[in-house]
C-alpha cells in the first residue's frame, strides 16, 4: 500500500507555526524546528500553503515567482534543509501549487500587460470591453464584485477569479502551460514528494466566455459570489487533459509522488478529477465533513454517496478543516470535536488533519484593527474572513505561546497558557493525546487503514460502523450530541475511549466516542 493511502496529511499554514526570526510570521526554518511535534503526533506527511515569493495580498496565492522561496519564509537553502530534516524522519512533504492565476507582480503579467502584442499577452486573459465599456461578462469574484478588472494602458480587462491582484493564467496557451510544468518539474527535481493544487477546477474557462446564469438559490446577505452559478468559469471539460499531464510529470518520478486537488464540486462532478480517460489526481480533496451539518443520518448519507459514487481504484479522503473554513472545534463544540477527531482518523480513506486541531483550537475573533484577510475586507460581515482559523499554533505557556519571541502577525487564541502543545503532552485525557492515540492505532490496525467500509447505525445522534480487513473487525460508535444514546454494538475489546473509563454497556455517554476490536 502506498504512503499516501495507508497515511495522514497535515497541513501547515507557514504563517501561523513556528516564527525562527522574531518577525512576528512563521518561517521555514520554524517549521524545521517543529518537525519532531508531527512524528510524535503520528502523522506521515506535510503539505505546507505556499511558500513562494509573493506580495503577499492574499498570503502567498498570489505567486510572483514558481521557483523560488518568499524571503519572509527563508530561502531555498532553508527548503533544502527543511526537505531533508523531513525526509530523515521519515514524513513527506507537499508544496502547494497555484497555477490558476498569479500575483499580478509576476514578470509574466507585467510583461503581458505592457502592450496588446507582447509574446506573453496570451499568458492571462484578455478580453475587449462590452459595447457599453462594461466588464466582457457577468462573471464574478470569489472575493466579490465582477471578475474582470480593465487595464486602461491598452484598453482591455483582464479576468481574475479572486483579488484584482491575482490574475488568472490562460491555460489554453501551449507556452504558459509549458512554463507551468516546468515549475512542478523543478519542486519535483528538488525531492519534494508530491503537490496540493489550488483551485483546480478553476483552471479552464470557456472558451467564449458567455454569460453565467443567475442561481436560483441565491438570497440577499450571502455576498455576491453565489448570486450567479459558476457554470461556464470552472470546471470545464479542457481541465482534465491539464490534470492528466501534471500527473504524468508526477508519475515520472520515482517514490510514490502524490498530486491533491482543491476542488469544490459535488460529488459527481469531483469524481471526474480522479481522471476518466487518463489518470489524473491521486486525491481529489473530499470536504463533505467541512460544512456538514452534524446529524448521523445525514453523516451517514454523505458517506454513502461518496462510497458509491467513487471510480473503480479511486481511494477515498477526508478533511474536516483547512485554513479557509471554520475551524472543527467551533463549529461544533470543544467536546464534540473529539469525537469529530474520531470521525476523520477511522473513516475509509486518507485523513487531512489542519494544524491546530490536534489541540482542539477554536476560531479566534479578530479586533477590527487587525484583519488581515483581504476577503474579510472586501466583504466584512459576511462571516467569511479567514483569519479567525489562521492563528499561531500555541506550543507552550512561555510568551507568545513559543510561536515567535514578537508580537505575532494575527493574535493567538486566548486559552493558549493552557491549551498548547507542551500542556496537553502530559496529559492522557488531552485532544493531543486522543490524535495520537488515533494515529498509532492506524497504524497498527489494518483494519483502520485500509480495512472496508460498512454502516451499521445512523439514528438520531448515533453514527456506528464496521472497519473490516481479513479477519479483524473493528467497529467504530459516535455520538454525535450531548445526551447518552443506547446503542446495540458486538462484543468486544475496546481499543480507544474518547472519555475516561467505560459508561455503561449498551450506553454511550453524551459526546462519547468508542473503538472496538470485535471478539466473535
Ligand atoms: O481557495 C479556493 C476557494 O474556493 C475559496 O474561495 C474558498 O472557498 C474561500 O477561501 C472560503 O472563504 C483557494 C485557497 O485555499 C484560498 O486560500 C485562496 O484564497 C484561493 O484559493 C485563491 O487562491
Amino acid at each position: 500500500m502506498t504512503w499516501w493511502r495507508t497515511g495522514t496529511i497535515y497541513q501547515i499554514y507557514p504563517r501561523s507555526f513556528q516564527d525562527s526570526d522574531g518577525d512576528g510570521v512563521g518561517d521555514l526554518k520554524g517549521i524545521e524546528a517543529r518537525l519532531d511535534h508531527l512524528v510524535a503526533l503520528g502523522v506521515d506527511a506535510v503539505w505546507i500553503s505556499p511558500i513562494f515569493p509573493s506580495p503577499m495580498r492574499d498570503f502567498g496565492y498570489d505567486v510572483a515567482d514558481y521557483c523560488a522561496i518568499d524571503p519572509r519564509f527563508g530561502t531555498l537553502a532553508d527548503f533544502d534543509s527543511l526537505l531533508a530534516a523531513a525526509h530523515a524522519r521519515g514524513l513527506k512533504l507537499l508544496l502547494d501549487f497555484v497555477p490558476n492565476h498569479s500575483s499580478t507582480d509576476h514578470p509574466w503579467f507585467q510583461e503581458s500587460r505592457s502592450s496588446r502584442d507582447n509574446p506573453k499577452r496570451d499568458w492571462y486573459i484578455w478580453r475587449d470591453p462590452a459595447p457599453d465599456g462594461g466588464p466582457p461578462n457577468n462573471w464574478i469574484s470569489d472575493f466579490g464584485g465582477s471578475a474582470w478588472e480593465y487595464d486602461a494602458a491598452t484598453g482591455q480587462y483582464y479576468y481574475h477569479a479572486f483579488l484584482k491582484e491575482q490574475a488568472d493564467l490562460n491555460w489554453r496557451n501551449p507556452d504558459l502551460r509549458r512554463a507551468m510544468m516546468d515549475a512542478l518539474r523543478f519542486w519535483f527535481d528538488r525531492g519534494v514528494d508530491g503537490f496540493r493544487i489550488d483551485v483546480l477546477w478553476h483552471m479552464v474557462k470557456h472558451a467564449d466566455f458567455p454569460n453565467n446564469p443567475a442561481n436560483p438559490d441565491y438570497r440577499a446577505g450571502m455576498g455576491e459570489m453565489h448570486a450567479v452559478l459558476q457554470l461556464h468559469s470552472t470546471d470545464q471539460p479542457e481541465v482534465h487533459a491539464i490534470a492528466a499531464e501534471m500527473r504524468a510529470i508526477a508519475d515520472s518520478y520515482p517514490g510514490d509522488r502524490v498530486l491533491i486537488g482543491e476542488i469544490y464540486l459535488p460529488v459527481e462532478r469531483l469524481m471526474h478529477y480522479y481522471g476518466l480517460d487518463a489518470p489524473e489526481v491521486h486525491l481529489p480533496f473530499n470536504f463533505q465533513l467541512i460544512d456538514a451539518r452534524w446529524d448521523a443520518r445525514h453523516l451517514a448519507g454523505l458517506i454513502a454517496e461518496y462510497e458509491a459514487a467513487l471510480p473503480a481504484g479511486g481511494w477515498p479522503n477526508w478533511v474536516l478543516g483547512n485554513h479557509d473554513r471554520p475551524r472543527i472545534a467551533s463549529r461544533v463544540g470543544a467536546a464534540q470535536a473529539r469525537v469529530a477527531a474520531v470521525l476523520l482518523l477511522t473513516l475509509r480513506g486518507t485523513p487531512t488533519l489542519y494544524y491546530g486541531d490536534e489541540l482542539g483550537l477554536a476560531d479566534v475573533a479578530i479586533p477590527a484593527a487587525r484583519v488581515q484577510d483581504p476577503r474579510e475586507l472586501r466583504e466584512p460581515g459576511l462571516g467569511l474572513g479567514r483569519d479567525p482559523v489562521r492563528t499561531p499554533m500555541p506550543w507552550n505557556a512561555s510568551a507568545y505561546a513559543g510561536f515567535s519571541t514578537a508580537e505575532p502577525w494575527l493574535p493567538l487564541n486566548p486559552d493558549w497558557p493552557t491549551r498548547n502543545v507542551a500542556a496537553q503532552s502530559g496529559d492522557a485525557q488531552s485532544m493531543l493525546a486522543l490524535h495520537r492515540d488515533l494515529l498509532n492505532l492506524r497504524r497498527k490496525h489494518e483494519a483502520l487503514a485500509i480495512g472496508d467500509f460498512a454502516l451499521i447505525e445512523a439514528a438520531g445522534d448515533v453514527l456506528a460502523y464496521e472497519r473490516r480487513h481479513g479477519d479483524e473487525r473493528i467497529v467504530v460508535a459516535l455520538n454525535l450530541g450531548a445526551t447518552p444514546q443506547p446503542v446495540t454494538l458486538p462484543a468486544g475489546d475496546v481499543l480507544l475511549g474518547t472519555l475516561p473509563g467505560r459508561g455503561e454497556p449498551g450506553l454511550l455517554r453524551p459526546d462519547e466516542a468508542i473503538i472496538l476490536r470485535v471478539t466473535r
